[in-house]
């Protein structure tokens, strides 16, 4: 009697119930495919990443007395598919049951259901015991109608008692203390050094590169590198909680040439590989505070990253798809620039978001959200593409949170599911937010032309024409009644020079 095991490369959750006692009559399958090195071009650090996890993960498992079988993208025998190395291993070993746990991506969900009924052997789906709130109470909870962020991480505060008074209400008499987290970052107090460092991946990357797969991105990087295992990705929280978190919240929304991370936790990759658990590193973010040696805005701040947004975006997830893939309200078709993936362009922001983002795979919230997917958002381009090139180029791109963000969040495809307006920004707000617009070639206070100095800045003009041309779905947003106010009382030529200018624009984006 063997029981078949199926571990996946974001499953690598060592306090999972399965490895307690280590079981004779239990078979673990792990396997680095082609399937999922090809459904999507990854970053190469990605792969190499994700590959190196599994493998300290497998031989960490076979440590501690379990029998693990383990397929290398390059071994002779791999099928190259979850479901055809499935079948290859359950007749090796005689399997006589299948289990595996609940997978967090749709599409994987789906294959492995064909893959365990193709099996013919009894089979079992248990949870991954990852996340905070349960997926099919969300999905249930959210099927009808998905509430606001806020009142869904209220919820969980009660429901998981995390940053409570004695009565119940949120600590420091507010649940929120964004007005406190948004300053732009001077350069002091300096960034903290990045807690990762120093591994020699290049045997595993000729592995990946004789295997045939495709990735995009520097394979290396010299400024970042990533946590594989549970013992890196503990010693990675303690320096973020003991360096970074004092000044996550005031500059959480901060953005700078002169630091890749500034104070962000760079977390999401343990996570999301669930090397960490969410609530660990919650509790350790609230201790800190407990001790004093953080201020509650920035303890809050962070919290409601994790045990809101990211709890959040998976019910919207498992709740909206598949139809959720395939949203794209506001009808955005065109390509995305090719610079998207070489960082060739004038445009200092995105030049600078876009180069970090192919050299480390990692861009934190406010470069993804207000620099590569504001962009797209303002020149139309289609969620589709927006998509591929999220789930591919970040570090910590897994479907059921990417999409959400990218999709919901940041393209408003969804139709303001997950965002109640649009995050549209032009230069104002950049310039507010970093140094970015000092070595750009573009004048950031200019709506058209150029007067013999600099070209106005795209995102200027850009930003109008998205306002209009989207005017009848958002004018009456009383979010939106400031920007559709200054349209009206511009002057028309100015108006109508920048409508021109945008359509100058859009016509060469390859070229900006
Ligand atoms: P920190 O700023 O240190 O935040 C702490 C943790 O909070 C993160 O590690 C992450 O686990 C969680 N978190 C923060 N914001 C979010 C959010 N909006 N949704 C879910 N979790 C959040 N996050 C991913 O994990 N994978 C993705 O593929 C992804 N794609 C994104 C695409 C777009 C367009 C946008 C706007 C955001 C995306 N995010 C994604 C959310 C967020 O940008 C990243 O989680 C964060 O930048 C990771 O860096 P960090 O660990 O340093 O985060
Ligand atoms: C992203 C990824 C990659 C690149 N490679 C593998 C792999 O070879 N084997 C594996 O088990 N998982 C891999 N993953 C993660 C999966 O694609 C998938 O995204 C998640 O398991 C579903 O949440
Ligand atoms: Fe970006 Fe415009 Fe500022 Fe240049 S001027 S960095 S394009 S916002």
């Amino acid at each position: 009697m063997t029981t078949l095991r199926l571990v996946l490369g974001d499953q690598l959750n060592a306090a999972h119930s399965w490895f307690r006692t280590p079981r004779a009559d239990v078979l673990h399958v792990m396997m680095e495919v082609r399937s999922e090195t090809d459904y999507v071009r990854h970053h190469a650090q990605k792969v190499l990443a994700i590959f190196a996890a599994m493998r300290a993960f497998a031989t960490a498992l076979q440590a501690a007395g379990h029998r693990v079988r383990y397929l290398r993208i390059g071994d002779a025998d791999n099928r190259q598919s979850f479901a055809a190395n499935l079948a290859q291993v359950a007749a090796e070993c005689g399997a006589t049951r299948f289990e595996r746990m609940e997978a967090d991506e749709w599409r994987v969900e789906r294959l492995l259901d064909e893959a365990a009924q193709a099996l013919g052997l009894p089979w079992e789906v248990v949870g991954s015991e990852h996340f905070l709130a349960d997926r099919a109470e969300l999905a249930q909870r959210f099927a009808t109608k998905v509430p606001r962020m806020e009142f869904f991480y209220r919820d969980m505060r009660r429901r998981h008692r995390i940053l409570l008074d004695a009565d119940g209400g949120p600590v420091g008499a507010a649940w929120n203390f964004d007005a406190h987290n948004r300053e732009k970052w001077p350069g002091d107090p300096p960034a903290p050094d990045w807690p990762w460092r120093g591994h020699d991946r290049s045997a595993l990357w000729d592995e990946i590169v004789a295997a045939g797969v495709r990735t995009l991105g520097a394979p290396h990087a010299d400024a970042l590198c990533w946590p594989t295992s549970r013992r890196e990705a503990r010693a990675g929280l303690a320096h973020f909680i003991e360096h970074a978190l004092p000044h996550f919240g005031r500059y959480q929304d901060a953005m700078s040439t002169r630091s890749t991370t500034l104070f962000h936790s760079g977390l999401s990759f343990a996570l999301n590989l669930k090397l960490l658990h969410p609530r660990e590193v919650i509790d350790a973010a609230v201790a800190a505070w407990q001790a004093g040696k953080v201020e509650l805005a920035s303890c809050e701040g962070f919290v409601r990253q994790i045990l809101g947004w990211r709890e959040f975006v998976r019910g919207v997830y498992w709740a909206r798809m598949p139809g959720y893939a395939t949203g794209n309200a506001l009808d955005a078709r065109r390509p995305l620039p090719a610079w998207y993936w070489s960082g060739d362009t004038r445009m200092a922001c995105l030049r600078h978001a876009i180069a970090q983002s192919l050299d480390t795979a990692y861009a934190h919230h406010i470069q993804r959200l207000m620099v590569t997917g504001n962009f797209a958002l303002l020149a139309g381009c289609d969620p589709e593409a927006v998509d591929a090139w999220y789930l591919g180029i970040y570090i910590d791109a897994f479907e059921w949170v990417e999409m959400p963000n990218t999709r919901g969040m940041s393209q408003f495809a969804d139709g303001g599911v997950i965002a109640s307006k649009p995050y549209a920004g032009a230069a104002s707000y950049i310039g507010k937010q970093s140094d970015y617009c000092k070595a750009c070639a573009y004048d950031p206070r200019r709506r058209h032309g150029a007067d013999g100095g600099k070209p106005a800045c795209p995102l200027n003009s850009l930003y109008w024409d998205f306002l209009l041309r989207h005017e009848a779905r958002f004018a009456r947003n009383p979010r939106m009644a400031m920007p559709y106010k200054a349209w009206a009382k511009m002057a028309p030529a100015e108006r109508a020079a920048t409508l021109a200018q945008a359509a100058r624009y859009l016509e060469r984006l390859d070229t900006l």
